[in-house]
């Protein structure tokens, strides 16, 4: 039996799953005496450190949990689990950590985007029980801004390269805790997780070890999904946003099955958006958290959900925050929220006020679940002007593609409800407020392309990039394997969505990955 300390706030559910699906039965705890009476103890710590070590303190955590660490009973730590180890984190300088060894955590200084986000690999230091089975050159999947930084490499049991070379994992006794999320890293990390829990592996090092590692560019498969007129959950998909085909919804399948396909097919991430949560509350739509549920339970890799996260109240008057809705999702197995139409009517509400509230979906949710769980959804579409002056208050850029008019230039125009509306605020202004408001990363998709297979619009994704330091995800338009490789080389998006490809069987994602390898770094299927 395996203890797992569930101290109350992040998501526990993905942990719990994949050790579920290792065979094994896990006991949550979050008191003292849970804690005393485990034998074999995983702790996944998400969200802020600071928050962490304060709930740790409230709930009278701390004591147990360092006689656990020292009693030589196996444990595992993930995530801000292995950063609560050490004396401080620069993310939370008055919280103290749990001490247990000397060393203190640092934001990433790197000219890179911030959160680091993605599949990297890792260079062992030492023989383990964990790395059992495994061949060494599979990658992880990491989401954080702030990494370990100890005072003795004793204890370093993997490092990985992001701008520098940083601690990935450490192993020191009883203890090992990994700064990736093996939860959420495939069959790799589910091998790894599983050489922990079995306890009777071997100490090993692979034989394909690599010396120093690199980000993986993403590839995301995206399911939209919405009711069609028979009340049947599907999945779908537009041509420019539009969902219908002779009158009715496309249909293209299940949810949760084809994710698990996409899963399989080697997907880095899969994402869910509900299309039209901008008028069916999510929590009144059970549906999507169900998706999420049977989703969860066999996909380990991380997954998105969006649509509909935003302020609500019912006809009985009962008051729903955004942050209520994206907790129901976070409880269901989501790992990151986005939000899309909200996210526009907050940004212009700041530019009117010239200052945030601090009480906006996107700044709880972050200040709860951590920046990197918070994703923004931009729905954008052209608009063609003659000249930058024709547009005084957006981001004009000079386009090689001219508009039906023979303009020479355009700007973005942000959408909300599915693109049914446009509003008088551009693409690049949104992502760079966002940004200031506390997300982590970009969902930049493009009415114009959606659907059409014509390749990304590599101009917007282009001014978007350049605009902030988070990570985008380039969507829409996605036709050939060559069009990954055009946006990973022509733009410095982190990661790539399709859905229409995927869904028509027209290009499979283990092609895509396939013409990929030996081109970009990515995270070949077969892992
Ligand atoms: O506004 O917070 O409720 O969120 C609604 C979400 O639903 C938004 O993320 C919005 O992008 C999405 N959405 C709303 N209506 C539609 C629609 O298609 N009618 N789907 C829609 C957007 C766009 C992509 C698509 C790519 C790739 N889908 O995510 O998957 O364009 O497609 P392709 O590879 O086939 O070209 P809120």
């Amino acid at each position: 039996m395996i203890t797992l300390l569930d101290y109350g706030a992040g998501n526990v559910r993905s942990v719990i799953n994949a050790i579920e699906k290792l065979g094994e039965t896990v006991t949550p705890v979050n008191s003292a005496e849970g804690i005393n009476n485990a034998e074999r103890l995983v702790f996944p710590g998400v969200g802020n450190f600071g928050a962490m070590m304060q709930i740790l303190r409230q709930k009278q955590l701390v004591e147990p949990l360092l006689r656990y660490l020292q009693s030589g009973k196996p444990f595992f730590g993930i995530c801000v689990a292995l950063q609560a180890l050490f004396e401080s984190s620069e993310e939370a300088p008055d919280e103290p950590g749990l001490g247990l060894l000397r060393g203190t955590v640092k934001k990433f200084d790197v000219e890179l985007a911030v959160p680091h986000i993605g599949w990297n690999g890792i260079t062992i230091h030492q023989p383990s029980p964990l790395f059992a089975e495994l061949k060494g050159n599979e990658k992880f999947y990491f989401v954080h801004s702030y990494h370990i930084a100890p005072e003795s490499d004793d204890y370093t049991l993997t490092t990985t390269d992001y701008g520098y070379r940083f601690v990935s994992a450490i192993q020191k006794d009883n203890i090992v805790a990994t700064q990736f999320h093996p939860e959420k890293s495939g069959k790799a990390g589910l091998q790894l997780l599983e050489n922990f829990l079995t306890g009777n592996k071997e100490a090993a090092v692979p034989a394909h070890c690599p010396q120093t590692t690199k980000l993986a560019k993403r590839i995301i498969a995206c399911l939209d999904v919405r009711s069609n007129d028979h009340g049947d959950l599907v999945v779908t998909k537009g041509d420019q946003y539009d969902v219908r085909e002779k009158g009715d919804v496309r249909n293209l399948g299940k949810p949760v099955e084809l994710a698990q396909e996409y899963y399989e097919q080697g997907a880095d991430e899969v994402t869910f958006l509900n299309i039209t949560g901008f008028r069916d509350f999510p929590l009144e739509d059970m549906p999507m958290i169900e998706v999420l549920e049977q989703t969860s339970k066999n996909v380990f890799v991380p997954l998105t959900i969006g649509g509909g996260i935003r302020d609500f109240t019912d006809c009985n008057g009962r008051h729903y925050s955004a942050l209520e809705v994206a907790s129901a999702y976070f409880r269901s197995g989501a790992d990151k929220i986005s939000i899309g139409s909200d996210a526009v009517l907050i940004v212009e509400e700041v530019l009117a006020q010239g200052k945030s509230t601090g009480l906006s979906s996107i700044e709880q949710i972050a200040r709860v679940y951590g920046n990197q769980a918070v994703v923004i959804s931009i729905d954008p579409r052209r608009i063609y002007v003659e000249s930058p002056d024709d547009a005084p208050n957006h981001h004009v850029i000079e386009t090689s593609r001219p508009g039906p008019n023979k303009e020479k230039y355009c700007w973005y125009q942000c959408t909300i409800k599915g693109g049914r509306e446009g509003r008088d605020l551009d693409a690049v202004t949104l992502a760079e407020v966002c940004e200031q408001l506390g997300a982590g990363e970009i969902l930049l998709n493009c009415i114009d392309r959606d659907g059409t297979n014509a390749g990304f619009d590599i101009e917007l994704v282009n001014a978007v990039r350049t605009a902030i330091t988070i990570p985008v995800i380039a969507s829409s338009g996605a036709g050939c394997s060559e069009h990954f490789y055009e946006v990973f080389t022509e733009t410095e998006a982190e990661a790539a969505l399709a859905a229409g490809i995927f869904h028509r069987k027209e290009v499979p994602i283990g092609l895509v990955k396939a013409y990929l390898n030996q081109r970009v770094e990515i995270r070949p299927s077969a892992y």
